[in-house]
């Protein structure tokens, strides 16, 4: 398989039809539902290239992504890059990888002729919301509703940023206080918002309809369950979880929309599965 350099420019899609956004990330990842769930209501074709998070270090990172050999990797010995964040190993990534994501992270979209790379969770869903606007207006009506929903993406961003820090010191066995008082501030502060949100509008956070806030929500909110997996590590330090039974009490509203949302057709097939393997409490 060969490895796409300047030298080597990526072949056209074979069939450009086939999807209208491509999508590579490790796999499962919550941050790629928000453009999978977006995509069933509006109908957009999404393509989801991905693996296991262990795996994405023997894959090549381009818009062509796929999975090397020992020889491939051999041959890529010159793209290999010391990994940032959530990735301990060194990363494969093309010069045309790195051009259309300068951060060079995953979830990495790419418009179907792989010339135009979108990146972070959120953006990735506008993408989608765009794409099928005249299918189901996920993204407000008008520049004042979108805007309201895009404040709503950018508050759940900086909760995410707060909380992937906390999710990967979990998954690395020890967590440092301060990166758990502050996911627990950043999730107080956020599902505060969020429950005063659904008070003034009612069934969705942003106006009366499903938006992009609503499916960020579940995405984010869901992903946090992966605290769950690490209660042991949790209590042996003496750290309270997070997700616990006040969360019902103290943000009804926001609990509700939740477990409504996971219900819902377009959110199911994404949700359902990833919740179902994870721990009850
Ligand atoms: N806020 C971003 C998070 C993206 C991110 O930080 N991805 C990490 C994995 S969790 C990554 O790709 N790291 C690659 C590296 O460290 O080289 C989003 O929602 O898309």
């Amino acid at each position: 398989m060969p490895v796409h350099s300047r030298h080597h420019p990526r072949p056209p899609l074979a069939d450009p039809a086939m999807s209208e956004l491509r999508i590579f990330s490790y796999l499962p990842n919550p941050r790629i539902w928000k453009a999978t769930i977006a995509a069933r209501l509006c109908g957009v074709k999404v393509e989801v290239r991905g693996a296991p998070a262990n795996e994405l270090a023997d894959w090549l990172w381009d818009f062509d992504a796929h999975p090397m050999t020992d020889q491939d990797k051999a041959a890529a010995a010159d793209l290999a890059h010391g990994a940032k964040t959530g990735f301990t190993t060194q990363l494969f990534k093309t010069e045309e990888f790195l051009e259309a994501h300068p951060f060079g992270t995953v979830p990495a979209a790419f418009s179907p002729d792989g010339r135009v790379g979108i990146y972070e969770s959120n953006s990735i869903m506008r993408t989608v919301a765009r794409l099928g606007a005249d299918n189901a207006p996920l993204y407000g009506d008008d520049a004042y509703s979108a805007s309201r929903i895009d404040s709503y993406l950018d508050a759940s961003l900086v909760f995410a940023r707060d909380a992937q820090f906390y999710i990967l010191a979990l998954r690395a066995g020890s967590l440092p206080r301060d990166i758990y008082i502050r996911a627990k501030q950043a999730f107080e502060s956020w599902m505060s918002g969020t429950e005063r949100a659904l008070m003034t509008t009612g069934d969705y956070i942003v106006a009366d309809g499903l938006s992009l806030a609503d499916i960020c929500f579940v995405a984010e909110f869901a992903l946090f369950h992966n605290e769950r997996l690490h209660t042991d590590l949790l209590l042996a330090n003496e750290f309270e979880p997070i997700l616990n039974a006040a969360v019902a009490e103290t943000w009804p509203r926001a609990l509700d929309h939740f477990q409504r949302l996971c219900r819902h057709r377009a959110f199911a097939p994404d949700v359902e599965p990833f919740l179902k393997l994870l721990p009850n409490k």
